[in-house]
């Protein structure tokens, strides 16, 4: 059987015997135990030479890992600039937040030729590559240009927004005509997969042949859905271990029988924070009643912190949460806890757990795993209410969630006032139905059904 390569920007830091830590990490690294392969990417260090050398291979089990840094140049222009100070913010709806510079977007395709000229030579004739996310729109059409004629896929973990959206990036011909070498294409939902199949019609001289299938720049290729999921039996499991569960104990010891409410997020203006941290704010104006009766706790690992947007979101927040708390904190309670920092996943679960709501209000987002993590860890028989942005992929599934607009803070803080109330009837019912659909779409079948349709 053919050997799975996967290129993913990162390589995620993973040791034998230990899990691994985020969605993507865990869903590539199932994939490569399985069969075995080969993990591709950025090493994550940024190198003082001008065009450093591959790192030496290493394996971990079956798994062999290929690593390059990045010049300081490679890094300003490829990941700083082109790919998250344009491509994230404009494939989010963020384009005011988006600048544009034809000489990053040079470094961005530059980095794409850097992993394809590592990879090509060490490709054997019949393996598949599976590119992961907006890092490497360009690789296929990059590795075709290095003479590699294997079969290629691209799974974009970000939303692809509609033809407009994206045509504020002054390079969106070039983007997608090189996305149109790969042989198949993988969206999180249909609206994304939609999206790109209209800018191929409308805006590529390109023709939809059906079932996915499309015709451009004289390559016939195949797109296709595959909302990624999570391991949901494991999360219940990881929720109740007891040795998991020591930050929940001390936090459920510090609630006193408070309602808590939680959100998880990487500190990301797609993410939504300012305007939920105002949204609880109104619920708290709308709902004197509530005071002392509820915390709400942000937890929001940094992330890009040496991107100006990131700085910027994160000073904004520390401002709100400062003021809001200022303004209704007693002397006995703190209605919000921001937490500005990381906890191991194994803690994550149990803290879902706790929450009696879970909290997630993207502006945009591709999937948003927390949303899945947070259903599939709650008891069944007294489990959680999710509210959930209609903007989070994961909305097209999560439909028994209490779905919201995000840019709504009225809306969002009535939602509040409804999870908080809700019958444990009607709780268990939401969660069964959720907890079908998570099920059904699980991490194995994202990766079974994209690998399947990759070997086509
Ligand atoms: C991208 C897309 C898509 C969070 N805090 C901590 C922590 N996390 C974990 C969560 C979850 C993951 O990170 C975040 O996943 P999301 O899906 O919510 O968001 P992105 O990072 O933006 O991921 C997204 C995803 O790719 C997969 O395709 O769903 O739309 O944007 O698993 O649990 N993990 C640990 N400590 C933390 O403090 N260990």
């Amino acid at each position: 059987m053919s050997r799975l390569v996967v290129v993913s920007n990162r390589v995620a830091p993973i040791t034998e015997g230990e899990p691994a830590a985020g969605g993507l990490a865990v869903g590539v690294l199932d994939a490569l135990r399985a069969e075995g392969g080969l993990w591709f990417g950025w090493s994550g260090e940024v190198s003082n030479d001008a065009e450093p050398m591959p790192n030496p291979g290493r394996d971990v089990g079956r798994i062999t890992i290929r690593t390059i840094d990045l010049s300081r140049k490679d890094y300003d222009e490829f990941y700083r600039g082109f790919a998250n100070g344009t491509l994230w913010p404009v494939l989010h709806y963020q384009m005011g937040l988006a600048r544009f510079d034809w000489t990053e977007f040079a470094g961005y395709r530059r980095v794409n030729h850097l992993f394809a000229c590592s990879l090509a030579p060490i490709l054997r004739q019949d393996d598949l590559v599976w590119a992961h996310d907006y890092h490497l729109l360009g690789l296929a059409a990059a590795l075709r240009e290095a003479g590699s004629a294997q079969r290629m896929g691209l799974f974009l973990h970000t939303p692809f927004p509609e033809p407009g959206v994206l045509m504020t990036i002054p390079a969106h011909a070039e983007l997608v005509r090189d996305m149109a070498a790969y042989d198949l294409i993988g969206f999180q939902t249909e609206p994304d997969r939609t999206a790109f199949a209209d800018y191929i019609r409308r805006h590529a001289g390109g023709e939809d042949a059906g079932d996915g299938r499309l015709r451009a720049f004289g390559r016939a290729f195949r797109t296709g859905v595959y909302p990624i999921g999570v391991h949901v039996a494991e999360a219940r499991a990881e929720a109740e271990l007891p040795a998991n569960r020591r930050q929940a104990l001390r936090l459920r010891a510090n609630l006193h029988g408070r309602g808590l409410i939680l959100s998880v997020d990487r500190l990301d203006y797609a993410k939504g924070l300012r305007q939920r941290f105002l949204a609880f704010e109104r619920f708290l104006i709308a709902t004197p009643e509530m005071h002392g009766q509820v915390i709400f706790m942000q937890i929001a690992p940094p992330s890009r912190s040496d991107i100006q947007t990131y700085r910027e979101i994160r000073e904004e927040l520390e401002g709100e949460a400062g003021r809001i708390n200022g303004r209704f904190a007693d002397v006995d309670w703190v209605p919000l806890r921001y937490l500005n920092r990381s906890f191991p996943r194994a803690a994550l679960m149990p803290l879902y757990a706790e929450a009696r709501v879970g909290l997630v209000t993207p502006l945009r987002d591709g999937m948003n795993l927390v949303a899945k993590e947070y259903v599939a860890a709650q008891d069944p028989e007294d489990p959680g209410v999710l509210v959930l942005s209609q903007f989070a992929g994961a909305a097209r599934e999560l439909e028994a969630a209490l779905i919201v607009n995000p840019y709504d803070e009225a809306g969002i803080a009535s939602a509040l006032g409804q999870a908080l109330a809700m019958s444990i009837e009607e709780r268990r019912g939401r969660h069964a139905a959720m907890l079908d659909v998570l099920r059904a779409n699980s991490l194995d079948a994202w990766r079974d059904r994209f690998v399947a349709d990759l070997r086509g």
